[in-house]
């Protein structure tokens, strides 16, 4: 389990953007979407970096992101707390599972996705500048 654990905390960082420290936080999060890399992000490419992070989320491959998948795939267990004991669901769960029943599908979290690029979306012309994006982003 815990192979499986480090392996999907990777892919996180690999789906969030380059780890290099050349780059600002905020400027790695926007290169990590962007890939055409022409300095826009558009409704595809939010598309396809939410579906990235879905299968980071879901750590045993069953096309559903369980809470607990997500607490252990964001690492939001402290580690001093005991195995499986509850931790409250943040918002950013709550974002994008929209009935509520914590289980996050492929649907829930593009939809979250799609919704974050329009409230980002400062100009209305369907793509996110370097101006308009703001971490946590898309
Ligand atoms: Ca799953
Ligand atoms: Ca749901
Ligand atoms: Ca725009």
């Amino acid at each position: 389990m815990s192979r499986f654990i480090s392996a999907a905390a990777g892919a996180i960082v690999a789906v969030i953007g380059f780890s290099s420290a050349a780059f600002s936080y905020e400027e790695s999060r926007f290169l990590g979407i962007d890939s055409n890399a022409d300095n826009m992000i558009s409704a595809d490419e939010v598309d396809a970096y939410r579906t990235r992070l879905f299968s980071a989320y879901d750590l045993n491959g069953d096309g559903k992101v369980e809470y607990e998948e997500y607490v252990q795939a964001e690492n939001l267990r402290p580690s001093t707390a005991t195995a499986n004991s509850d931790v409250p669901i943040p918002d950013e769960y709550r974002e994008m599972d929209t009935d509520g029943d914590t289980v996050v599908t492929l649907e829930e979290i593009k939809a979250a996705g799609a919704l974050r690029l329009k409230a980002l979306d400062k100009d209305r012309d369907g793509l996110i500048s370097k101006d308009e994006f703001v971490s946590p982003g898309l």
